[in-house]
C-alpha cells in the first residue's frame, strides 16, 4: 500500500482548454493535483529566448539564489518570493522590487516584441474560465505590479530538492493584498529546454498538512522514503508545455539534471482572489 494521496494529472492538449470544465477550479478545488497544457507556446519562441538567456551577455545578470548548496545551485533571472540558500527569509523589497521593474526589459530581450506576459495572462485567463489573470499589483503601489515570472536554468548536475511552496510567511508578501487567497498556492512553469537526461518534475502523494512527514536530520524531506513508500507521478514535459500544479499541498520536487545541456524554464506562482473574480500571478 502506498503512503499519502494518490496524484491525478489532467494532461490536454492546446484545444482541449477551450473546455471551460478543465480549469485552474480542478486544482484550487483539489479535485486535480495538476494539469498540463501541451503545446502552449511555439518551440521556436522557446528555443530563441534560450539562446538569449544563456548569451555571454547575459552573465552578469544570472543569479546564483541557492549558491553553497551542493547540488540545488540553480541559475536564475529575476527574484523569486521564495526562501533562497542565500536568503532564507526570501528576497528583500528593495532586491524584489528592482528585479520587479525589470520585467519588461528582459522579456524584450528574450522575446524581442512578443508580448509574453500578456501571452500568459490570456491562456493562464482561459484556464480560467476567462476570468481575468494578470500579474499581481503591489499592495503598496497598485500601479505597479510583482515579477511576472523569472528564467531559470538547472546546469547539469543540479536539482531541485523536495519541497512544497508555502511561502506567505516571507517578508516581502506584505506587498500581495489580502483579498489574495493564501489558502493556497499554485505553481505553473513553461517548459522552454529539455535536458538531455533528467529534470523531471516528481509530485509526491505526501501533503504538506501531513502531521508525520519523513524528516532528515538536515530538517528536509527524505526523498528516499517517499521514492519507496508514497503516491508519485514523473511528468514528462516537452518544450512549449505548460504545467500548473498544486505545489501548496503536495511536495515535488526536479530530478538531477543529466548529460550536457540545462534544463531551462520559466514559471512562478498563482492564486485566486478569495471572492473567484479573478487571478493573479508573481515570481
Ligand atoms: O522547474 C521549475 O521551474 C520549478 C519547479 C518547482 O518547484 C515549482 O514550480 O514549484
Ligand atoms: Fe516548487
Amino acid at each position: 500500500m502506498l503512503k499519502g494521496t494518490p496524484i491525478s494529472i489532467l494532461d490536454l492538449s492546446k484545444l482541449a482548454i477551450i473546455d471551460p470544465k478543465n480549469s485552474i477550479n480542478l486544482l484550487l478545488n483539489n479535485e486535480q493535483t495538476a494539469l498540463i497544457i501541451r503545446g502552449a507556446f511555439p518551440q521556436e519562441l522557446l528555443a530563441h529566448a534560450c539562446g538569449r538567456l544563456c548569451s555571454e551577455s547575459m552573465n552578469g545578470l544570472i543569479g546564483s539564489p541557492n549558491a553553497g548548496m551542493l547540488g540545488g545551485e540553480l541559475r536564475t533571472l529575476g527574484e523569486a518570493a521564495t526562501p533562497t540558500f542565500q536568503a532564507l527569509n526570501g528576497p528583500s523589497k528593495t532586491d524584489y522590487l528592482l528585479s520587479a521593474q525589470r520585467a519588461q526589459e528582459w522579456q524584450s530581450m528574450m522575446f524581442d516584441d512578443v508580448d509574453m506576459i500578456g501571452h500568459l495572462s490570456e491562456v493562464l485567463s482561459v484556464l480560467n474560465q476567462h476570468k481575468p489573470v494578470y500579474p499581481a499589483p503591489l499592495k503598496s503601489n497598485p500601479q505597479e505590479t510583482w515579477l511576472p515570472f523569472n528564467y531559470r536554468i538547472l546546469p547539469p548536475g543540479t536539482q531541485i530538492y523536495s519541497h512544497h511552496d508555502c511561502h506567505y510567511r516571507l517578508p516581502i508578501y506584505s506587498e500581495l493584498h489580502e483579498r489574495y487567497d493564501r489558502g493556497t498556492l499554485l505553481s505553473w512553469f513553461l517548459t522552454a529546454q529539455t535536458p538531455t537526461k533528467g529534470g523531471c518534475l516528481t509530485i509526491y502523494g505526501l501533503r504538506s498538512d501531513d502531521p508525520n512527514p519523513p524528516m532528515l536530520p538536515t530538517r528536509f524531506v527524505d526523498t528516499e522514503v517517499l521514492e519507496r513508500e508514497y503516491h508519485k507521478v514523473e511528468l514528462q514535459l516537452g518544450v512549449g508545455d505548460l504545467v500548473i500544479f498544486n505545489s501548496h499541498q503536495y511536495v515535488h520536487r526536479v530530478t538531477p539534471v543529466i548529460g550536457e545541456q540545462s534544463r531551462i524554464t520559466f514559471g512562478g506562482f498563482m492564486t485566486s482572489d478569495i471572492d473567484r473574480s479573478h487571478a493573479v500571478f508573481w515570481s
